[in-house]
């Protein structure tokens, strides 16, 4: 026979096995050993044979996995034994119940388990007979399912074939279907393309792709497939363990889990059920607990089962992380920067043990993505610490009376309009100051050091006086008397003087202090210093149109209109003659071209307390004449200004032989 090609038969054998083999290496092992076109001339080859040679079509030839068998409905099987369900536990107690049981039925104190995570799929069951795929069955009521051998012909890590001698001349093999995430997530996506309608969950699409009466459907969704055990099993080597028995599948070619594992005892089983549940977001597949199984077969038999339940296993599950209910209303929450978040209000429900009645919705493009309306049923997801949000709509359920959901124009808490950025998916109040939900932090933001510099004013101090309501808005700081803050916890009288003088102290300001302390959106310290000095006062930025503002370098049309609007805003407009009125000041800058620069060229660091002037105030006008003022003394220094309790500096000054100036020394060089 040598120079000739081997007959059609002998050849289509051939190429079954490799075929069979390179599927296994490529889909089950993760490790190819030839090319994908290497594969495919391989697999045209057998299709050719097959095609002029019908005689030579097999069950298990690969080129039955692109499916084409239609049925008009499937066919019920008998399963050779019946296909066990599992107990749950749902709490480390009930957990304890289980394991105690095993130890007092097993009469054995210590014993090991082997754990599998809880794949969120739908089980079936495969025949082999001889080592070959005959048929693959749904579980249906556990003794009856539905004969899906055409479509579960299609799933890759199915193999046709066991590999291996030594093989059961009957075996059933148990395992869980399912769809993983990235292959779910590119499903949908390519259903969103086709225009077709998207699967809810893996779940769902796993079980709408396996129930397909044209196979050909099913061969086009990613099913995967892995095995927790057997069901019948004739001849062969028998295992002794569920180790020995997934080892023994492994190595027949069936895909197993790769997070099983031996744990001993109740502790072991906690550990692994704290460590899955902390994966759980990041493996590639959806879970809903973890599965323990009495690892030695002797025991299993000694445990047996109930009617519905093998009492040698059992699965923990998860707390639930989805459910269903009524969206009623969609509010607005006000955050402390302004940022406005849609909020789900719900009809309460349980999600894992938690009662839900509010659920994010993120933001308005969430919202418009996943059209989510007043009336819906929606499904409400809680996992691990985060909020809780609303995953998605029940379309089936939608009432005929909804509407779409749109942001509105103004703050529900102040009636201020609300501003979008382009290209950024937070709406926000530009109540600013004005709005109460931002009080406290508009407050904060005015009294920092680069705002009014209120020494003594922080945070806890800013909540006790909202919260008391000694004030409102940041203009009602001025207005605080010592007895107010006395009467304050944690307060004592000497802190309030002291306090009480550091408000009066900040009266006398900056013009970029104060349009900083403002809180504009978008308008930081250096925009602020720049329009400040472009525009020279108060009264000139706030009648600007946003092409006046434009002119400013740093100023573009986000800016412009952030500032205009503000300034439209009556409330605004308010809290600023009521700074006014409160005594707050500061000079009128003159045009730094203008100003005459007495200091040019000389240098000045400032130490120690000032009686009379803040030293940022000292070096801003310092500045201002033209000089530079650091951080430290060194012979370029051209003096010093030295207050009370001054440190190192005065006396590394005096080393170098370099001017001191006291606060009268600098009131007259500023008078210069
Ligand atoms: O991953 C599963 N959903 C799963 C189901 C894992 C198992 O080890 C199972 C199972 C159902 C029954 N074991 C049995 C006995």
């Amino acid at each position: 026979m040598s120079g000739q090609s081997p007959l059609p038969a002998a050849r289509a054998q051939e190429l079954r096995d490799q075929l069979n083999y390179h599927n296994h290496r490529y889909y089950t092992l993760d490790s190819p050993e030839i090319l994908d076109s290497e594969y495919d001339a391989l697999f045209r080859e057998l299709q050719g044979l097959e095609q002029n040679y019908p005689e030579l079509k097999r069950d298990d030839s690969p080129t039955r996995r692109v499916g084409g068998e239609i049925l008009s409905a499937f066919e019920s099987v008998d399963h050779e034994t019946p296909m066990a369900s599992l107990d749950n536990a749902f709490s480390y107690s009930e957990m304890e119940g289980f394991e105690r049981r095993v130890r007092e039925r097993g009469e054995i104190e210590h014993i090991e388990y082997v754990i599998e995570p809880k794949l969120d799929g739908l089980a079936l069951n495969l025949l082999y007979i001889d080592g070959v795929l005959v048929r693959g069955a749904t579980r249906g009521d556990g003794q009856t399912g539905e004969d899906v051998t055409s479509n579960i012909r299609t799933i890759p890590t199915i193999p046709f074939r066991l590999h291996g001698d030594n093989l059961p001349d009957r075996l059933e093999v148990r395992g869980e279907v399912f769809i993983s995430i990235d292959d779910f997530k590119r499903l949908n996506q390519s259903q969103s393309v086709a225009g077709e309608k998207l699967f809810a969950n893996p779940r769902n699409a796993a079980a709408g792709s396996l129930r397909q009466l044209d196979s050909s459907i099913t061969a086009k969704r990613p099913l995967s497939f892995i095995s927790y055990g057997i069901g019948i099993q004739q001849g062969g080597e028998k295992a002794e363990s569920y180790q020995q028995l997934i080892e023994q599948l492994s190595s027949w070619g069936i895909p197993i889990s790769t997070e099983s594992q031996v744990v001993s005892g109740l502790d072991g089983c906690a550990e692994v059920y704290a460590d899955l549940l902390s994966r759980r977001e990041v493996l590639p597949y959806e879970i809903d607990g973890v599965v323990f199984k009495v690892n030695s077969f002797q025991l299993q038999q000694k445990l047996g089962s109930t009617s519905r339940a093998p009492r040698w296993a059992i699965a923990w599950k998860f707390p639930a992380e989805e459910a269903t209910t009524e969206l009623l209303s969609i509010d607005l929450q006000v955050g402390r920067t302004g940022a406005l978040t849609p909020v789900a209000r719900l009809a309460p429900v349980d999600v894992g043990g938690v009662t839900v009645s509010n659920a994010t919705l993120h933001n308005e493009d969430e919202v418009q993505r996943k059209d989510v309306r007043v009336g819906d049923t929606v499904v409400v997801r809680r996992a691990g610490d985060v909020i809780p949000e609303v995953v998605r709509t029940i379309p089936d359920k939608r009432p005929h009376y909804t509407e779409i959901w749109k942001m509105p124009n103004s703050c529900p808490v102040c009636g201020s309009e609300v501003l979008r950025e382009e290209d950024k998916s937070v709406a926000r109040c530009s109540g600013g100051l004005f709005c109460p939900a931002q009080r406290k932090e508009a407050i904060w933001h005015f009294a920092s050091r680069k705002g009014l510099d209120i020494e003594g004013l922080g945070g806890k101090l800013i909540d006790q006086l909202v919260d008391e309501k000694i004030i409102a808005t940041a203009a009602d700081l001025f207005s605080i008397n010592s007895e107010q803050l006395s009467s304050l916890q944690r307060m004592g009288d000497k802190s309030a003087d002291n306090l009480v003088g550091s408000l009066s102290k900040s009266r006398k300001t900056t013009l970029p202090r104060l349009l900083f302390a403002l809180g504009i959106p978008e308008v930081g310290e250096a925009t602020a210093r720049s329009i400040a000095i472009h525009f020279g006062d108060l009264e000139p930025i706030m009648q600007a149109t946003i092409d006046d503002l434009q002119v400013v370098d740093d100023v573009g049309p986000v800016v412009a209109h952030n500032i205009f609007t503000f300034f439209r805003q009556d409330h605004n407009r308010k809290v600023i003659e009521s700074l006014l009125r409160s005594g707050v000041v500061w000079e009128t800058i003159i045009p730094q071209e203008r100003l005459p620069q007495p200091l040019l060229g000389e240098s000045y660091v400032i130490t120690g307390t000032l009686r009379n002037m803040k030293r940022s105030e000292a070096k801003e006008r310092l500045q201002a004449m033209g000089a530079k003022v650091t951080g430290s003394v060194s012979k370029k220094t051209t003096a010093l200004i030295c207050g009370e309790d001054p440190g190192s500096k005065k006396v590394k000054a005096e080393t170098l032989g370099i001017q001191v100036l006291d606060e009268e020394g600098l009131q007259s060089l500023l008078r210069s």
